[in-house]
């Protein structure tokens, strides 16, 4: 089911600072930024590496509010891994394999996610504690690294 990591969720206070952080410490690039108000953070795409069906990413989060997912991640643990993200060939059809199983989905449906993906979550209390996201990439990554830098 799983083709790759696609990306490491880190819930940060300060995106800026943790860019210019990972930047420097890890030798990464900035492949993407972007707004997303449903999900409530402000975010940045590092890349790692590419792999079947998209790269893999650390992805620096910003809450855009408290009451945001992020934001009452922080004020409850502080900064740190928020959420582990899989890339998946299709993410509906994961959804529908993975509730099968008797695991909460936090989404009935895909919704949109970074870099024109397709994303859905699972309930971290069912898949031992871990936040969970399943990332269908819909571009090619060369694409994104083009259409986003
Ligand atoms: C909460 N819990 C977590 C957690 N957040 N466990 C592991 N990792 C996390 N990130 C735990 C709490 O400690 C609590 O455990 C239990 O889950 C239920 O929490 P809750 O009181 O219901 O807490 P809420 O209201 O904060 O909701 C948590 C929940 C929510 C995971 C349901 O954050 C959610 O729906 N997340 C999915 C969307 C999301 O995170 N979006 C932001 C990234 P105890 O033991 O205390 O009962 S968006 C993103 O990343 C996109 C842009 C992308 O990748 O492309």
């Amino acid at each position: 089911m799983f083709m790759r990591i696609d990306h490491i969720g880190i819930a940060c206070h300060d995106l800026e600072e943790k860019i210019e952080l990972f930047s420097r410490t890890f030798e990464l690039t900035v492949v993407a930024r972007e707004v997303n108000e449903e999900q409530g953070v402000k975010e940045a795409m590092l890349h790692i590496a590419d792999g079947e069906g998209g790269g893999s990413y650390i992805q620096l989060l910003e809450p855009l509010s408290e009451e945001s997912p992020v934001g009452k991640f922080l004020a409850r643990r502080g900064e740190g891994v928020h959420h582990v993200a899989f890339g998946v060939p299709d993410v509906a059809d994961a959804m529908h394999k993975i509730k099968e199983k008797g695991v909460r989905l936090l989404d009935e449906r895909p919704r949109h996610g970074s870099m024109g993906s397709e994303i859905a979550f699972l309930h971290p209390k069912d898949v031992g504690g871990m936040l969970t996201e399943l990332v269908q990439a819909v571009t090619p990554v060369q694409n994104v690294k083009k259409v986003h830098m």
